[in-house]
């Protein structure tokens, strides 16, 4: 049984087609309502509407990234029950419907976070970057945090205030923008509600964010349990302390430590490679092979860091993960499943035909392609190698 092929797409909107989808050779969709503000309940109606249009193209959803947890469940404001009942409600209507695998993630307020989304490579393609420089330029300059700069090597800060003297007016708001955004079609935080989030996440902690993501899995479980849904949390992106905010799913002793704090079936793992592997701390193979038993979806992308931890998205076979290594391991842990681990080539390179289109950062269709094939050459040699 081979890995389960699949493919984010992002609705009726997403400009890759499910025909574009089905050319590039996946059989599985992720995807997720993204209309729906965060913290509603699902309607049944509206799943089943999605699922349908997927299978009628001859696809299937199989996995929901993401059902996104409510700033109130992360940070435990008062209201907060409401918002994991809601949660609970969305889970059944999904299970009812057949779906049971849910990507989520415990990031406070910002998603994934990049200063760049349109890195020139060598060969004219583009790619997403993470630059400390960038944002320092964004936390003390635009964002102005209180405190900031204890959080940046004096270096990084000087070449921060020359970089600040040097942008635009509207180069300024485009960086800050690109902080500030996480999924395209999901919106933007304003500055304003930054700051706010900063101050109350500063008094929660590293602490009291376990123990909010500890209560949220707790509450869940049952139901999970019940309608026989796996959760699968993603790891921060990247994996580090940014702007302040407290990091909870950064690293191999993270990963181990939620799994074992609520050591259920259903609490799983999304294991990102890109996300650990952009961290000097973590290994992907290694990562893998102690929470493996947990994991029930991948993101399978590489990353190159430089010495100063800037990074970029590299080709999905070429950067710091050892990709072979990860898949190996992976066709490995999938041996012994009773049903194909999803995963789908997280990322691409803005290339080819899809550099005159506009384009979702990170989900253009021929870059992601060319990653899908690549990995899917990896496991059939690793199969057709070692087994
Ligand atoms: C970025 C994605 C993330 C991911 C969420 C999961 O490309 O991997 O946005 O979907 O963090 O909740």
């Amino acid at each position: 049984m081979s890995l389960l092929q699949s493919w984010r797409w992002y609705g009726p909107n997403d400009p890759v087609s499910l025909q574009d989808v089905k050319q590039a050779g996946a059989t599985g969709i992720v995807t997720a309502l993204h209309h729906i503000p965060h913290g509603e309940i699902w309607p049944l109606e509206e799943i089943q509407e999605r699922k349908q249009i997927i299978e009628e193209a001859g696809l299937q959803w199989v996995v929901v990234e993401s059902v996104p947890v409510h700033e109130s469940i992360k940070t435990r404001r008062a209201d907060c029950e409401k918002y994991l009942e809601n949660y609970r409600q969305s889970l059944r209507n999904l299970a009812a419907c057949g779906l049971t695998t849910v990507c989520y993630n415990f990031m406070p307020v910002l998603d994934w976070t990049r200063t760049n989304l349109a890195l020139q490579m060598r060969n004219g393609a583009k790619a997403l970057y993470f630059d400390w420089t960038d944002l320092a330029v964004f936390d003390l300059f635009i964002l102005k945090r209180e405190g900031a700069e204890q959080d940046y090597a004096h270096e990084i800060a000087q070449k921060a205030k020359q970089r600040y003297a040097s942008l635009s007016q509207q180069q300024l708001d485009a960086l800050s923008e690109i902080i500030r955004m996480g999924v395209p079609m999901e919106g933007f935080i304003s500055l304003e509600q930054l700051t706010e989030s900063i101050e109350i996440y500063k008094s929660i902690g590293h602490n009291g964010l376990r123990e909010n993501l500890a209560y949220f899995l707790e509450s869940i479980m049952d139901v999970c349990e019940e309608a026989g849904i796996r959760m699968t949390i993603h790891p921060d992106d990247p994996p580090y302390l940014i702007l302040g905010l407290p990091r909870i799913a950064s690293s191999k002793e993270d990963l181990l430590y939620i799994i074992e704090r609520v050591d259920r079936a259903p609490n799983g793992i999304c294991f990102c490679t890109g996300s650990l592997g952009a961290g000097a701390h973590n290994n992907a193979v290694d990562v893998l092979k102690a929470v493996g038993h947990r994991v029930y979806f991948a993101h399978l992308r590489n990353v190159k860091k430089d010495e100063a931890g800037n990074f970029y998205e590299s080709d999905h076979l070429a950067g710091d993960v050892d990709m072979y290594g990860v898949m190996r391991e992976l066709v490995a842990i999938n041996r012994d499943r009773q049903q194909p681990i999803p995963f789908r080539p997280d990322h691409g390179h803005q290339m080819l035909d899809d550099l005159h289109k506009v384009t979702n950062p990170g989900y253009s269709a021929i870059g992601r392609l060319r990653g899908l094939a690549e990995l899917r050459g990896l496991e059939m040699g690793i199969e057709r190698t070692l087994y």
